[in-house]
């Protein structure tokens, strides 16, 4: 057997890594043959959570899982690891604007940077799911900048997910049929699904999905705005935020670039942009990838010249060049 990865989960003990971890302990994360050593880091005022969540997991005698504990300390918590899941955030409190809350998180963040920057594995691979997760991704890629851009990422995957649960739903075939929506931009309602690239498997045919869902009105009025206030839908429904679906888009995400991308899959995923199509360094922007070796290229050409594409994709550009403004004026 291969010798154990380090991953370490912050905010364990929440809702979403509840569910994680024990998908991770099922071999989901990186393959059924890969070896873990678990570490759930909380803060301290979640400690009995934490340390109930350990209990369960140890008692769960996952064969993967070559050990399993919690830590409330950063350094310790991320010593050593390959992989950072970034979970834990600052939820957004009673009378808080959104202001306070990406100025709150970019404090968390930038601690949090210099934390793993010190202690982790010098290539840990990072995804953050904490909300704001672009831009909290962007504020590791500033503070911690001994850590190579190309190993900070944040999730879409769930919004790529959900895309695809809309389209297979809307031509009545299975999810895997589906493939190569792309998420542009941030993980917010400005999010661009963009389906000029998917295809589905009708008849046993690859079928281009522009083909065959021609209702411009529907993706405008109904898929997009689906898709980009899914969220708030689960909230409304659950009353509680999504937590097993963001869990399993994690372990995709990680599954996609540690493993690699199936031939002619394209997935995305939020990266530190090189300037691709247009969209300035330092942002943290979903984009069309594939993944090979462990490592992520944006895949080049697609074409989002028309004014449908440019009109979504400069508005979240400008979102996402707000919302750091407003996270990391006040951190320098
Ligand atoms: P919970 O409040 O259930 O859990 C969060 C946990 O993080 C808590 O146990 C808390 O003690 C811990 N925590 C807070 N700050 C921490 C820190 N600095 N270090 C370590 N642990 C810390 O929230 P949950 O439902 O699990 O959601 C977690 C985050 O994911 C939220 O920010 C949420 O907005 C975000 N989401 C992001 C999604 C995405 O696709 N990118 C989708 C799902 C989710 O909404």
């Amino acid at each position: 057997t291969p010798e154990p990865v380090k991953v370490t989960i912050t905010g364990g003990a929440g809702n979403i890594g509840y569910a994680l971890s024990f998908m991770i302990g099922g071999g989901r994360l990186l393959g059924p043959d890969q070896p873990i050593d678990l570490t759930l880091l909380e803060i301290p005022q979640a400690e009995k959570a934490l340390t109930g969540t350990v209990m369960e997991l140890q008692d769960a005698a996952l064969p993967l899982l070559n050990s399993v504990r919690g830590s409330t300390d950063q350094a310790d918590g991320f010593k050593g690891c390959h992989i950072a899941l970034l979970v834990g955030a600052k939820p957004r409190g009673k009378g808080m604007v959104r202001a306070d809350l990406l100025k709150a998180n970019g404090a968390i963040f930038k601690s949090q940077a210099g934390y793993i920057q010190d202690n982790a594995h010098p290539d840990v691979k990072i995804v953050v799911v904490g909300n704001p997760a672009n831009t909290n991704a962007a504020i590791i890629a500033e503070f911690a900048p001994k850590i190579p851009k190309s190993n900070i990422t944040a999730l879409t995957r769930l919004d790529l997910n959900r895309s695809l649960n809309q389209i297979s739903s809307r031509l009545n075939i299975p999810v895997r049929d589906v493939k190569n929506v792309v998420i542009w931009g941030n993980h917010s309602k400005t999010q661009f699904p963009d389906i000029k690239n998917a295809e589905a498997v009708i008849n046993g045919q690859t079928t281009p999905v522009p083909n065959v869902i021609t209702d411009q009105n529907w993706l405008a009025n109904t898929f997009i705005p689906t898709v980009q206030q899914r969220g708030a839908a689960i909230i409304k429904a659950r009353g509680k935020s999504s937590a097993a679906s963001a869990a399993s888009a994690v372990c995709d995400h990680i599954y996609s670039w540690w493993v690699g991308t199936a031939p002619g899959q394209i997935v995305s995923m939020a990266v530190m942009s090189d300037g691709s199509y247009g969209i300035p360094k330092g942002l943290c922007f979903s984009f069309p990838v594939t993944c090979k070796n462990g490592k992520w290229t944006i895949v080049q050409g697609l074409n989002i010249s028309d004014s449908f594409s440019q009109e979504r994709i400069q508005a979240t550009l400008k979102e996402l060049v707000s919302e750091k403004d407003i996270a990391v004026s006040h951190l320098r």
